[in-house]
């Protein structure tokens, strides 16, 4: 599953899997507008950096259900698939620390803030 970062990002931090947006071989996942609102704390119509990485942070601590600082498997089957947890599985642990779950996420971030101006706007 290629390009599937963004789903990847948004099953983590809703908790819902995306399998519905993966399918049928697309790679535009965008956000919708419900999915933005969550992201937009200040609600000033853009996801700042800094708003995302809050969020992302908290979405780790609530995926992480046993709170030793790393996601299992097993903690993240409800929402990802064996190639997603691999995917940011980035030193093949079996696990996914905190670290590379921020990598995996804020590259994400700059990868759909085309212009680069450190926040995404909902279009
Ligand atoms: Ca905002
Ligand atoms: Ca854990
Ligand atoms: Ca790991």
């Amino acid at each position: 599953m290629k390009n599937s970062s963004l789903a990847i990002v948004l099953a983590l931090a809703l908790g819902t899997p995306l399998a519905a947006v993966a399918q049928g071989g697309t790679t535009a996942v965008e956000l919708t507008q419900e999915h933005f609102d969550q992201l937009d704390v200040d609600k000033d119509g853009q996801v700042s950096r800094a708003e995302y990485q809050q969020y992302m942070e908290g979405a780790f601590g609530r995926l992480d259900a046993d709170g030793n600082g790393r996601i299992t498997k097993q903690e993240a089957a409800r929402v990802l698939t064996p190639e997603q947890f691999a995917a940011v599985d980035a030193d093949g642990s079996s696990d996914i620390s905190e670290a590379e779950f921020m990598d995996r996420v804020m590259r994400d971030f700059d990868r759909q803030d085309r212009d680069k101006d450190g926040r995404l706007a909902y279009h």
